[in-house]
């Protein structure tokens, strides 16, 4: 399988093709990412909780290598994610003696932990996700309550963007978030990157995760989502892209392997979700997958701990699956 079409050779006149990594897949799966990705995403390796355990320490190992392995490949790499509600650490929100911190002491050490992450990858990881899943799923509930809302307000959000700026002026903003062809909260996106740009915060895309599954979201609510965000003015990335073989509600664990029914499902549904970004490839800039082969994915462990998934084009010994000849197959008619 040596000359097999490289995947961001094919598609280098659309956007780049991403992948997520960690320190294994980089060692494991080393050829297949080098062959058909060109950018990564740190998958978990700078995230809050991983680089800033406590607040005067910094743990930048895992994330530097990642990024020495995207250089060595001429790869591209995002920046993932600044200021989230998960595996961020407790310290940060708590001040002297167990009390929780202080609006100001925490947009202070927001600002401090910005500046020292995006600082350190300045000129090197060119975009980052600032600020990832704070709109609500709920439809009657606006934001996402968390300790971040509830100590700073509502304008956590645009300070983060405005740290982030003022760290590295020249690296691409995203607001980034799941869910983000459903209808509801497509529009609390929409109002709040609006609100965003109203003010004149420094954001310049919107993250459409994209864990999607073999029944949605149809190929209508994309397209009406692509068409919406794009609206607004700012470049789309897809930032985490997978198609469970699963719905979301299917918690069935007989499967040792996905059906062919399944496998032929899914490579329909990647040929048509890339017919349409292809569409959009004056707004969408990058489509990164959550993962590279199959032999690991955090879908084996979401929703169900210990089931194995298949949401890939590359099977779990890298091999081509008929998901990725549909990929490959560009010929617009
Ligand atoms: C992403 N969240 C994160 O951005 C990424 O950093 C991580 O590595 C994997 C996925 C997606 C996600 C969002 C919510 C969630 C689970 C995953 O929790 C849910 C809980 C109940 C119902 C639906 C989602």
């Amino acid at each position: 399988m040596n000359n097999i079409p490289k995947l961001w050779e094919v598609y280098k006149d659309y956007f780049d093709i991403g992948a997520a990594v960690n320190l294994e897949t980089i060692k494991g799966s080393k050829e297949l990412l080098a062959t058909h990705f060109n950018s990564i995403t740190a998958e978990n390796d700078m995230k809050f909780v991983s680089v800033h355990p406590a607040e005067n320490s910094y743990t930048f190992e895992a994330g530097d290598e990642l990024l020495a392995f995207a250089k060595q490949h001429s790869m591209k790499m995002r920046g993932h994610t600044l200021v989230w509600h998960n595996q961020t650490t407790d310290w940060i929100f708590e001040g002297e003696n167990g009390e929780t911190a202080s609006r100001e002491l925490l947009l202070a050490r927001m600002k401090s932990h910005i500046d020292t992450v995006v600082g350190r990858y300045k000129g090197s990881i060119y975009a980052w996700d600032v600020v990832n899943e704070v709109i609500e799923d709920k439809s009657d509930v606006w934001l996402r309550d968390s300790r971040w809302l509830q100590i700073i307000g509502e304008d956590f959000i645009e300070h983060a963007f405005r740290y982030a700026h003022e760290a590295d002026p020249d690296a691409l903003l995203f607001y980034n978030d799941y869910n983000e062809c459903n209808p509801e909260k497509r529009d609390k996106v929409i109002k709040l990157v609006k609100s965003l740009q109203d003010r004149g915060v420094p954001i310049h895309g919107i993250g459409l995760q994209g864990h999607w599954n073999l029944s949605g979201p149809s190929i209508a609510e994309i397209r009406e989502a692509i068409e919406k965000y794009a609206a607004l003015g700012l470049q789309l990335q897809v930032t985490e892209l997978d198609i469970s073989v699963f719905d979301y509600e299917d918690r069935r664990t007989d499967l040792t392997a996905p059906t062919a029914e399944m496998l032929e499902k899914q490579a329909n549904r990647y040929k048509e979700i890339f017919e349409l970004f292809r569409e959009y490839k004056d707004v969408i800039t990058a489509v990164t997958f959550w993962g590279a082969g199959e032999d690991y994915t955090w879908l084996d462990d979401f929703p169900v701990k210990g089931r194995k998934n298949w949401p890939f084009v590359f099977d779990e010994k890298h091999e081509p699956k008929t998901s990725f000849w549909r990929l490959v197959d560009c010929s617009e008619n």
